[in-house]
């Protein structure tokens, strides 16, 4: 099916958060959520992806849901694609553009099915084997390399795997979008983009950034 978005090029700067990635604000972390994911797509984030995710995520189901709607309707003003991680009945039910599922969640095959081949499906890569596979992967539309970096932002992250594994990505004719992810700041990005990602997935430096606006044109350069 054709896609409503150009998928490499919402790979430039792929914004990802959950209110438990905005937990260092004062106030109503939603709320937060919202404020600072409404300030990214105004300085022209190219991509969300809705995270919620660990202890400090919101438990309360209706909240949680109507959180992800919030979201989604922000995404939509601004028109950038609005993609939900791991959650595929969520993703379904609000018709999210996009669904990103791990390596251990359902498999890409089972989730464009289910979505009736309407969302595009993201995976994560953190081995050479499993590049291949995702490259040979029909139902896979991009993927996430990583962690690049050391990160904060994830319990449990794999081992980080460097820079030069992009390069080594690309020498092995994997030419699907990717999106390298992990502890990446913007002093990495050019670095990143010339050893062939299409763009960088982050959380932190934008949901703890003191100035959101000025960073995300940084992260875009
Ligand atoms: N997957 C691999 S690293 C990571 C995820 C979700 C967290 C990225 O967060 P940060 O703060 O940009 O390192
Ligand atoms: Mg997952």
């Amino acid at each position: 099916m054709q896609q409503k978005f150009d998928i490499a090029a919402a790979m430039r700067l792929y914004f990802i958060a959950g209110s438990q990635d905005v937990a260092h604000l004062a106030g109503d972390p939603a709320n937060n959520l919202l404020s600072v994911l409404e300030q990214a797509l105004k300085s022209g984030i190219t991509c969300y992806q809705f995270r919620e995710k660990g202890k400090k995520a919101l438990q309360d189901p209706a909240a949680y849901k109507a959180l992800a709607i919030a979201c989604r309707d922000l995404c939509r003003q601004y028109n950038v694609p609005f993609v939900v991680d791991d959650n595929v009945a969520l993703a379904i039910e609000i018709e999210a553009d996009g669904i990103h599922v791990g390596q251990t969640d359902m498999p890409p095959h089972q989730v464009k099915q289910l979505c009736g081949g309407k969302c595009f499906v993201g995976t994560s890569v953190n081995t050479l084997e499993q590049g291949l596979k995702a490259q040979q992967d029909p139902n896979v539309d991009y993927f996430g390399v990583g962690p690049i970096f050391p990160t904060q932002s994830k319990e449990d992250p794999k081992p980080v795997v460097s820079p030069e594994f992009i390069t080594q990505i690309r020498a092995n004719q994997i030419d699907k979008p990717i999106v390298a992810i992990g502890g990446i700041k913007a002093k990495d990005v050019a670095m990143l983009r010339e050893k062939g990602a299409n763009g960088v997935a982050v959380i932190s430096a934008i949901a703890q950034a003191k100035h959101i606006e000025q960073t995300v044109k940084e992260l875009l350069q």
